[in-house]
């Protein structure tokens, strides 16, 4: 099975088994895992905030900042198709009495001006806007990388109104490496930032919230409280050291198979690339061919194909670690097969 359905089925590398093998613990709930801290020290440092938090997912992650950053009732601004809003099971509401306020967005990036018009005014009608939640790259718009200028033209708004902003980067690595700049340029742009090691850097568990000491602080109790205070986790937490020191560069060999395959499917008849590849993900849309996207996925699944629906006709291809350059070129060979 060659599979693309996501970038997290990933399995761990032999690095990572190693350093979670030999991964000196502690009891992280009393603060005293060495692997633990070295991760959070080791990821602040790249994203260039004070401090960060090893929790268990990218969904734990975002709620946390949500609970953290709002009280119940506040409203959260989002892209339409924001993963915080489309695939978290409506957390925000259903954990933090949060409403959310969603603006679409063109390839994931929001227009500062519909979010400085979202924004509540004083009035005793209206929730209070608490946070604005920017993801990068964005999911649903097909791994699409969110320019910098239109991060800190939102991030220019937020400020004005004392509003924080959250960054959703679950792939921010991604978005770095296409962007050819460092992490913390992204990270700067905003106040607190999730980012998961489990996904296109391969650690088989976890993600990462950072931002301010103090926000830190009360986001740590919010784990705790959600039953996210782990004991020696350590050992979940070394492959994640693996994940940030071996497997950020070579994002760039993911990007470019991504390329290729949306080349080479974009050229079947009947095919269509719904959204320009800048980073690891392919969505194609298979109308044209007369079937919707489970009978197309059945039928790639046959050949030992696996990938995942996105909408009735729409269809998303992942390239991760573990599917090579001719696994790509055996994909485009057998999809052409099946339909030319
Ligand atoms: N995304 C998964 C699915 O949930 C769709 C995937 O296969 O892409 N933010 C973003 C932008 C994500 O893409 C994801 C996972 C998360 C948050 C949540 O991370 P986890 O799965 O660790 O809770």
């Amino acid at each position: 099975m060659i599979d693309l359905r996501s970038d997290t089925v990933t399995k761990p590398t032999q690095d990572m088994r190693e350093a979670a093998y030999h991964a000196e613990v502690g009891d992280d709930v009393y603060e005293e895992d060495p692997t633990v801290n070295k991760l959070e020290e080791l990821a602040a440092e790249k994203l260039g905030k004070e401090a960060a938090l090893f929790v268990t997912s990218g969904t734990q992650g975002n709620q946390i900042a949500v609970l953290t950053h709002c009280k119940p009732a506040d409203e959260v601004i989002m892209e339409s198709n924001a993963h915080i809003f489309v695939y978290e099971g409506a957390a925000m509401s259903a954990l933090a009495g949060i409403q959310p306020k969603t603006i679409e967005g063109h390839r994931g990036a929001m227009d500062p001006k519909r979010v400085e018009a979202a924004i509540r005014p004083d009035d005793i009608h209206f929730p209070e806007t608490g946070l604005i939640c920017l993801e990068n790259t964005h999911n649903k718009a097909g791994g699409t990388v969110v320019p910098l200028d239109n991060m800190k033209a939102i991030k220019n708004v937020a400020d004005q109104y004392n509003i924080p902003v959250h960054l959703d980067g679950a792939r921010i690595f991604n978005a770095a490496v296409a962007m050819g700049e460092p992490v913390h340029k992204i990270a700067e742009q905003v106040d607190t930032v999730q980012f998961c090691l489990s996904k296109g850097l391969g650690a088989p568990v976890g993600s990462i919230l950072a931002g301010p000491k103090e926000f830190i602080k009360k986001a740590r109790k919010w784990r705790k409280r959600l039953g996210g205070g782990l004991r020696q986790s350590g050992i979940i937490a070394a492959p994640g050291i693996v994940a940030l020191t071996q497997m950020v560069e070579r994002l760039q060999e993911d990007h470019g198979n991504a390329k290729r395959l949306s080349e080479g499917l974009g050229n079947i008849q009947g095919i269509e690339i719904e959204s320009d590849v800048e980073t690891n993900m392919v969505l194609v849309n298979v109308e044209g061919l007369g079937l919707t996207s489970e009978q197309f996925i059945e039928k790639l699944e046959e050949v030992g194909v696996r990938t995942g629906s996105y909408g009735t006709h729409s269809v998303r291809l992942v390239t991760n670690f573990d599917v090579t350059k001719e696994d790509i070129e055996t994909v485009i060979t057998k999809v052409n097969d099946l339909f030319e």
